[in-house]
């Protein structure tokens, strides 16, 4: 008989790696920045890399990590869009003895979990982030009444619903606020201007807008200009991951914060990937920290920015 928790594939030590890299989507900075960054480390870390793009289709994304198992990769590194369609392909990599690290996002946990059908998830703690995103905002809003549009990333996606969780549950304890709209923009910065423009005719009054990514907060900014409105001076704009175009925006005093969700896996991920070879015990969850980022610092690190 068969145990109820069984253990993910170990790895075998060698000098190199036929690794599977499944990114989600290629349409903004973030993503762009992760696969670089996964491309490097296949420099340093000795990978002959498979790096697939599912250009926005979870369905995509699980017929890549098919055609990686059938190349025969020996380790996935796997970013699952949303979380239960990408169950299957964490399965799948299981079943073929190829063992999984998500990285930057999570599956559904009733579901799969670290230790059993992957082995670890390294990223950010999303809840974090959102509390963080709240925290300024309670701190450095001095109006009477905070009137807050929410733009989320993409449903079904864990950031999406951690960073939700995470500002709203905050926000909440202080009764200036009201969220008078949360609708998704599938952290893409032309959807995020499209439901911003939509937002503002329903509810003109918004002075304050929290988008779950950068890309939809420039997006945003972009929509209430186009309105007339002063993001910065009328309108707060708050976000999360710490990209080239927010820190401008921030240095040019358009948005007010974002909290830092670091793209740059491929160090860690060849890391914890040789210490799972080696033998030691990864835990369910490596955890990147996050830095948070406003016009106090924006300007020292917008070098370094992608
Ligand atoms: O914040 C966003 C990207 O999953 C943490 O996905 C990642 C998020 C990141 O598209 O910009």
């Amino acid at each position: 008989t068969m145990s109820a928790i069984a253990e993910p594939p170990p790895l075998e030590k060698k000098d190199r790696y036929k690794v599977g890299f499944a990114q989600t989507e290629s349409n903004n900075p973030w993503r762009i920045a992760q696969t670089k960054s996964f491309e490097e480390t296949a420099e340093t870390c000795g990978w002959d890399l498979i790096a697939t793009d599912a250009t926005g289709s979870a369905a995509k994304q699980v017929a890549d990590v098919d055609s990686m198992i059938a190349q025969g990769i020996d380790v996935l590194f796997l970013p699952p869009r949303e979380e239960k369609p990408l169950i299957p392909a964490v399965m799948k990599a299981q079943a073929a003895g190829i063992p999984t690290f998500l990285v930057d996002r999570s599956v559904d946990q009733n579901v799969a979990q670290a230790g059993n059908h992957y082995v670890s998830f390294l990223g950010s703690d999303f809840i974090d982030q959102g509390q963080r995103v709240a925290e300024w905002v309670i701190e450095n809003f001095d109006g009477d009444k905070g009137i807050i549009v929410e733009l989320e990333g993409t449903t079904g996606s864990s950031p999406a619903r951690d960073r939700k969780s995470g500002f709203d549950d905050t926000i909440v304890k202080d009764a200036r606020f009201e969220i008078v709209a949360s609708q998704t923009g599938d952290f893409a910065r032309d959807m995020g201007r499209q439901v911003m423009e939509t937002l503002l005719q329903a509810h003109p009054d918004v002075n304050i807008v929290y988008a779950h990514n950068d890309e939809m907060a420039i997006g945003a900014i972009q929509a209430l200009e186009l309105a007339g409105r002063k993001p910065g001076e009328d309108v707060m704009v708050v976000s999360i991951d710490g990209t080239r175009d927010a820190l401008q925006a921030i240095i040019d005093g358009k948005m007010g914060v974002t909290v830092e969700s670091s793209p740059f896996f491929g160090p860690l991920a060849c890391e914890v990937m040789q210490k799972y070879a080696a033998g030691e015990e990864i835990p369910a969850w490596v955890k990147v920290e996050d830095r948070i980022f406003t016009a106090e610092n924006a300007a020292d690190h917008i070098d370094e920015a992608y």
